[in-house]
């Protein structure tokens, strides 16, 4: 009796356990509009970037602004406020480390003014770029949106919440607490300290925490019946003389008159000189295509000699009595992606990946939408002859993807999922909601050539397999038009995700976190993972990270870690074995980590950041810079016959008789 009471219980216990364990593949919501705000002749463009009003909560007690209300009046009246830059993560603004490293809730608040014209029949949308990690938004002391995700867009419309005639109020509550059931997830504990507990947020990510507004804030009007999405993929055929263009538009509204409901849309395309080279008329589902004679491609930068070739797509639209109702501009690029389980080609020629891992982050700023920043980090990008870098570990900037798409600048778009593991439910929607907005944000930007579900994910873990085959089932329901990678970091024995997925990335610190100081321990060793993993995968394979951290200005001869000799020695000894593996076909990229120092959390193997830069936070070249330009001019030359910058050598010597087999001359 006793016994089989037990084996009852047992039973019971195994049931809630492996329950546990499964995880559904449940629908997400999707979100909607989020067009990049841009002024026409039908709308209209604010920003609220500026000083606004900030307060931190207490720590303790984050949900106190809530249960007080702080939203209802100025924040002034409740708290003593400091002055907070938007955009801008708040944590290294001021000299407090409390702020550095505040866990938990801070408010912000400013006023603005509405033109009274604005009032006329019309919408109005408050939309921010990123608030990380969690926002609550009012205005006028009334809930205006809620939105969950750093790194991605969202709006709400607030016609109805402003005051046309005189000032209004916008109040954001942000929180950056990450728990296991965020994306990227983290932990929050209660630590004893000197004088009781303090909250403490840990996350095994490494790159520092930074929260707040941090990127732009606009308020932009659309009329009343206004094009809400537009969803643009194009094709080429004819060697690549003739583009095509298709178009969806979505439309928020109906028009005044019923009879006048058979919406349609007039689309014009215009060249770089503003010559429009095709136009359209849609049909009544508000889609169609257009046809480009003569096209000039979308192309990555030394590809050919003008990349990122954009036209303008100017779509109109207008009611059944052709009433015009609303215009709505943005850049298309007119390319093609395929791929093998062998290469990758756009335009159908094949394309070898020279690139980096990045950050958004500078000092002062932390990751805040910097426009001076992003000029310089793509002259940076140009003068080194990268053609592409992957957004780790999470969505950038739009204006960023802009850049890249104006500068021929192939991408690697990744969500925010990072070391993700013990897998669940909850996570799971939240990792699915976060490449569906970053899909639909991104999805009509030429720059954009892969989706990165996730960084370093414990895909050894039990639930992995399935989780993985859900999230890459999804992504590719969105977007079947790229292919999906992930960056792995467990060994290709172990893993059970990349089966999933179109092409395997993988991250490796040979001769840094294993083997340190070994640089006879990289070639072979790199050559070996990388063939183990398309053995395993039959897919094309990517170095997605590799370095060292490196102290700009140490230099030490022999080469020994942390030296400028070093980072340099392991670059060489990275690039032996990338060519052997070129040779192979299938090895299709390499990504160097990292493009700048960049913050992260305090611990002992970080000298105020991760030092794996090739640059230094302050956007200067460490010593491995040079050698990284002249290799990836070298494969520029080699594979799209790119011309070598002037000043790519300097002068040595006389070159020897043999002239052009001079060893310079790579
Ligand atoms: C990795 C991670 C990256 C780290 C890097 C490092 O594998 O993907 O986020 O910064 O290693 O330097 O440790």
């Amino acid at each position: 009796m006793a016994l089989s009471l037990f084996s009852a219980i047992l039973g019971l216990y195994i049931l809630h356990v492996s329950l546990a364990l499964i995880i559904l593949n449940k629908d997400v919501s999707t979100s909607r509009g989020m067009l990049y705000p841009r002024d026409s002749e039908t709308r209209e463009v604010r920003s609220l970037d500026g000083m606004w009003n900030f307060v931190p909560s207490d720590e303790t007690n984050p949900t106190q602004g809530i249960r007080d209300q702080w939203y209802k009046d100025d924040l002034n009246k409740v708290r003593e406020v400091i002055g907070m830059p938007v955009p801008a993560s708040y944590n290294d603004i001021t000299t407090e480390q409390s702020l550095r490293d505040h866990v938990g809730t801070v408010w912000y608040d400013r006023k603005f003014f509405v033109p009274r014209s604005w009032a006329k029949d019309q919408r109005v949308w408050l939309r921010f770029g990123s608030v990380h990690y969690e926002a609550f938004v009012w205005v006028n002391g009334e809930l205006a949106v809620k939105h969950e995700m750093g790194h991605l867009p969202f709006e709400a419309e607030v016609t109805h919440l402003l005051k046309y005639g005189s000032e209004n109020r916008i109040t954001v509550m942000c929180d950056n607490a990450l728990i296991q059931t965020t994306v990227p997830q983290g932990k929050i504990s209660e630590v004893a300290n000197d004088n009781g507990v303090s909250i403490v947020q840990s996350y095994s990510f490494d790159f520092f925490n930074y929260a707040g507004i941090h990127r732009s804030v606009h308020l932009y009007t659309t009329p009343k019946t206004f094009i809400e999405e537009v969803e643009i993929n194009t094709d080429l055929a004819n060697d690549n003389s003739l583009g095509y263009v298709y178009y969806t538009i979505s439309v928020n509204g109906s028009a005044a008159n019923e009879a006048d409901n058979a919406l349609y849309a007039r689309v014009q395309l215009y060249n770089r000189e503003g010559e429009q080279v095709a136009n359209a008329t849609s049909d009544a589902k508000l889609s169609g295509m257009l046809q480009v004679e003569k096209v000039k491609p979308w192309w990555p930068y030394l590809m050919h000699p003008d990349p990122g070739y954009l036209y303008e797509l100017e779509i109109e639209l207008h009611a059944a009595n052709e009433e015009l109702l609303d215009v709505y501009r943005l850049n298309v690029g007119i390319r093609t992606l395929s791929w093998t389980n062998t290469t990758f080609n756009i335009n159908g020629k094949p394309v070898y990946f020279r690139g980096f891992g990045r950050h958004e982050d500078a000092d002062v700023r932390g990751k805040g939408l910097d426009y001076a920043l992003l000029t310089r980090d793509f002259n940076l990008l140009r003068w080194i002859g990268a053609n592409a870098y992957r957004t780790s570990h999470y969505p950038y900037s739009e204006e960023s993807m802009q850049f890249a798409d104006r500068h021929g600048i192939m991408i690697i778009d990744e969500c925010p999922s990072v070391d993700t593991e013990n897998y669940n439910q909850a996570l799971l929607g939240k990792h699915k909601s976060s490449l569906e907005q970053l899909i639909h944000r991104d999805r009509n930007h030429p720059s954009v050539v892969m989706w990165s579900i996730a960084n370093e994910p414990r895909t050894q873990q039990m639930n992995a397999d399935t989780y993985f085959q859900f999230v890459a089932t999804f992504t590719r329901s969105l977007d079947s038009t790229r292919p999906i990678t992930a960056a792995i970091a467990v060994p290709s024995s172990e893993d059970k995700a990349a089966r999933y997925l179109d092409i395997v990335s993988f991250n490796r610190y040979n001769a840094w976190y294993s083997n340190p100081g070994r640089l006879d321990m990289i070639t072979k060793r790199v050559i070996d993972e990388a063939t183990a993993w398309h053995k395993k995968c039959n897919k094309p394979v990517i170095m997605s990270e590799y370095g060292a951290d490196t102290l700009e200005g140490l230099h030490l001869q022999p080469s020994y870690v942390w030296s400028e000799e070093y980072q340099t020695d392991l670059f060489s000894r990275h690039f032996k074995a990338f060519d052997a593996l070129r040779r192979q076909k299938w090895f299709i990229g390499e990504f160097v980590w990292n493009f700048a120092d960049f913050k992260t959390a305090q611990t002992y193997t970080r000298v105020a950041g991760n030092k794996k830069g090739v640059f230094t936070r302050a956007r200067q070249p460490k010593a491995v810079a040079h050698l990284l330009r002249k290799r990836y001019f070298a494969l520029g030359r080699e594979m799209d016959q790119c011309s070598f910058p002037d000043d790519l050598f300097t002068y040595i010597a006389e070159p020897s008789e043999s002239g052009k087999h001079d060893s310079t001359d790579l």
